[in-house]
């Protein structure tokens, strides 16, 4: 059985137990060990009933999946569970922590199943780009209604304890912690009760009502956003309700082989690694972070009030300051409100919510109030002038061994850092927004910063449950100065002839949730005026400079907030429709400039857009400013927008080759030699047939 797994027999009842920390994935020798427990447990002539039970934090998270991609080895989990499922003895299993993809299927492989509270039931296969391949998606809508089995096959998200039992998926809640002693306890009662094994294969398959199914694959390819996997599943699914058992099993195994080879489920893998990797970090590793309990926040606008919500939904104290009494009770209004509509999305129980007002948070107008304070962030307004009042006052306020942190976006955080007496303590914090909602946050690291306040910002990111990625200190840091960079690339096609709708609609159909004309609406244009100003001084005069979007901001068209930007918003913010005005503007604009507009097509839009990502994220490797290139995948993927399902730019670019790369950004520097040259990493790895993947280890 191999040392992951093991067997004990008391008085009827076979425990077989598997131990492979972290997750109890379903490794080679896992699988090999079940099969070897499961066959001694039923050899033995004194065996009832068998429990298959996980030692550790939590019942199996599913395959293993560093094992994709390489040469399969019996036993193969399907032929694994069908053997279960074929026991002549009840077999029941007993679930803590998390049952999830291969291990959930083992569970719906058992005849019974039994769990303690807490417990979350999943088969996330398809945010790895694939579908529950062991007999999930058609043991699943055998056992609980059809319309929730596909729900939870295509959307990959959990359901808890009491959602499992009244689906019908678990027989019982246990009333202890102890996963093992309810399984037995259960096993004992179903001997007792002269219980057979019930197996789900032999059930008749639930159905869809041909409107549910109507309804659920039309919810399943908008959620998709040109993914195949989602809809993958929901094929898997309807297989099990229109062929036996047996045909059914084959064809999910047919689907599942065509998705563990795409592009799709690599990149989606790829992310998986990547969001676990950005946290190790050399420098932090063997430091401890500084505790962090008491947080204070500077600014209550947009960025400060998500910021207070984030820090106060995982259970800190916070106080934010503002200038004067109104403002801070302006600041204290949208916490109270944001905190609201978490109660309304059933993140937060109302009575959490007024405990939180009334212990947790306060505002003040007063800066000695953060004495007390382990973090400040400062989020107001982004000019040196304003942080250097800030940072000046809370380095004359804050005890030793605070950490002074900043929310800036753009702005050199070394200079803020050398406003006070204490440069070792200060780190950038760049929160996205909505901070209480965008999963990103970006530890931007000063020359001085001490290796435990990097440690610390990394330890907070996992509380607040958000992905950190470690950036150095440019302007921008890893992703506004990626996004920058795109950006003119973006105005730059629209120049030479393409409508910023063609240039969405083509970005649209790539993968991105929104395209860059209709972000910048919903940001509001004015920010990416106020740093083009901002940068104007420093512009070289060889840059083309798109003027186009000025134009419309001088209108004082900055997007959905006036009710119009590049698109008319109808009803407010609600539905919008491109602008014939923009296309005139930028008509005059190319004619001012004796550009004579040409086609760029979709394929060259893409190729443009991606080339310039993939340029400047090569910068932002070589100058260090990311650790590896998997950091800006991470940095893409979590706070731009980018299609998980591709990867990353980084990931995206190895897909299609960095030679590919190199010959497009080579060809679009005869039209623009300053925008288009090569980054020297790009050409150094294209020249040495290398990939980035190369430089994420
Ligand atoms: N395989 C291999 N390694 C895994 C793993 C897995 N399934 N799950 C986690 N790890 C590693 C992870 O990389 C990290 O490693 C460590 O365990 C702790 O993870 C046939 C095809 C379970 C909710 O998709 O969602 O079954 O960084 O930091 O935050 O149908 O891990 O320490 O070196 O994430 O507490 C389906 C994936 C597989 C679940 C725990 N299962 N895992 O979260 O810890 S496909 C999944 C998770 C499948 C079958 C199909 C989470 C977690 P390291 P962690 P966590």
């Amino acid at each position: 059985m191999g040392n992951l797994v093991n067997l004990t027999l008391d008085d009827g009842i076979a425990v077989v137990r598997v131990d492979n920390p972290p997750v109890n994935a379903l490794s080679h020798a896992v699988r090999a060990g079940l099969r070897d427990g499961l066959r001694a447990a039923l050899n033995n002539p004194q065996t009832s009933a068998v429990v298959i039970f996980c030692a550790g934090r939590s019942f199996v998270s599913g395959a293993d999946i560093r094992e994709f991609g390489q040469r399969p080895q019996a036993p193969f989990l399907p032929d694994l569970i069908s053997e279960i499922e074929a026991a002549p003895v009840p077999v029941i299993a007993a679930m803590h922590g998390n049952a999830l993809g291969g291990g959930l299927e083992v569970a719906l492989g058992a005849h019974y199943r039994v769990a303690v509270k807490g417990t979350r039931f999943g088969l996330p296969e398809v945010s790895l780009g694939l579908l529950p391949g062991a007999g999930g998606t058609q043991r699943l809508p055998r056992l609980i209604p059809a319309a929730d089995a596909a729900r939870l096959i295509t959307g990959g998200k959990p359901v808890d304890t009491h959602a499992a039992l009244s689906l019908g998926l678990i027989d019982r809640i246990g009333s202890s912690n102890d996963a093992c002693a309810e399984g037995v306890a259960f096993a004992r009662e179903l001997i007792a009760a002269g219980k057979e094994p019930r197996r789900a294969g032999s059930l008749p398959c639930n159905r869809l009502e041909p409107a549910e199914l109507e309804a659920i694959t039309a919810e399943t390819a908008k959620a998709a956003r040109g993914a195949t996997a989602p809809l993958a599943c929901l094929e898997a699914v309807k297989a099990a309700m229109t062929l036996p058992f047996g045909e059914g099993l084959k064809k999910e195994r047919a689907l599942f082989q065509d998705l563990v080879a795409s592009d799709e489920s690599k990149a989606l893998i790829h992310a998986f690694f990547a969001e676990r990797q950005v946290g190790k970090l050399p420098e932090a590793e063997s430091v401890e972070p500084r505790a962090i309990r008491r947080v204070g926040v500077v600014g209550g606008g947009t960025m400060g009030a998500g910021i207070a919500v984030s820090a106060l939904l995982s259970g800190l104290d916070v106080t934010l300051a503002e200038r004067d009494e109104a403002a801070a009770a302006k600041a204290a209004a949208s916490v109270g409100q944001m905190l609201c509509n978490a109660v309304d999305r059933g993140k937060l129980a109302g009575t959490q919510r007024e405990a939180i007002l009334a212990a947790s948070f306060r505002t003040t107008t007063c800066f000695e109030d953060f004495a007390p304070a382990d973090l400040v962030i400062e989020a107001v307004f982004e000019s040196m002038d304003v942080k250097k009042d800030v940072f000046t006052r809370l380095d004359q306020v804050c005890r030793p061994g605070a950490i002074l942190a900043s929310n800036t976006s753009y702005l050199d955080l070394n200079a803020i850092a050398a406003m006070t007496s204490r440069p070792q303590d200060v780190i950038g914090l760049h929160f996205f927004s909505p901070a209480h909602v965008m999963r990103l946050l970006e530890v931007v690291v000063g020359a001085e910063t001490a290796p435990d306040a990097v440690a610390s910002g990394f330890a907070l990111a996992k509380r607040l449950k958000k992905v950190a990625v470690r950036a150095g200190v440019c302007d921008g840091f890893i992703g506004n100065r990626i996004l920058s960079h795109y950006s003119k690339a973006v105005y730059g096609m629209v120049l030479a002839g393409a409508s910023p709708y063609a240039v969405d609609r083509a970005l649209t159909g790539f993968g991105l949730a929104m395209g860059p004309f209709a972000v910048g609406d919903l940001a509001g244009l004015d920010i990416g005026w106020a740093n083009r100003k901002r940068l104007a001084r420093y512009r070289d005069p060889r840059e083309l400079y798109p003027e186009f979007a000025d134009r419309l901001c001088e209108l004082g068209r900055f997007g959905r907030k006036s009710g119009r930007g590049f698109y008319i918003y109808e009803d407010g913010a609600g539905r919008a429709r491109p602008d014939p005005e923009v296309e005139e503007i930028i008509a005059a604009e190319r004619a001012a400039k004796g550009i004579t507009p040409r086609s760029i097509g979709e394929k060259d839009i893409i190729s443009r857009y991606m080339a310039a990502m993939v340029n400047e994220a090569a910068r932002v490797v070589g100058d260090g400013i990311a650790l590896r290139p998997l950091d800006v995948d991470v940095t893409l993927l979590n706070g731009y927008g980018f299609p998980r399902w591709r990867g990353g730019p980084m990931h995206f670019a190895d897909t299609i080759g960095l030679d590919r790369i190199l010959q497009d950004i080579c060809r679009f520097h005869e039209e623009d030699p300053f925008f288009w040259q090569p980054a020297p990493l790009l050409e150094r790895l294209a020249a040495e047939g290398r990939t980035f993947a190369s430089l994420n280890t």
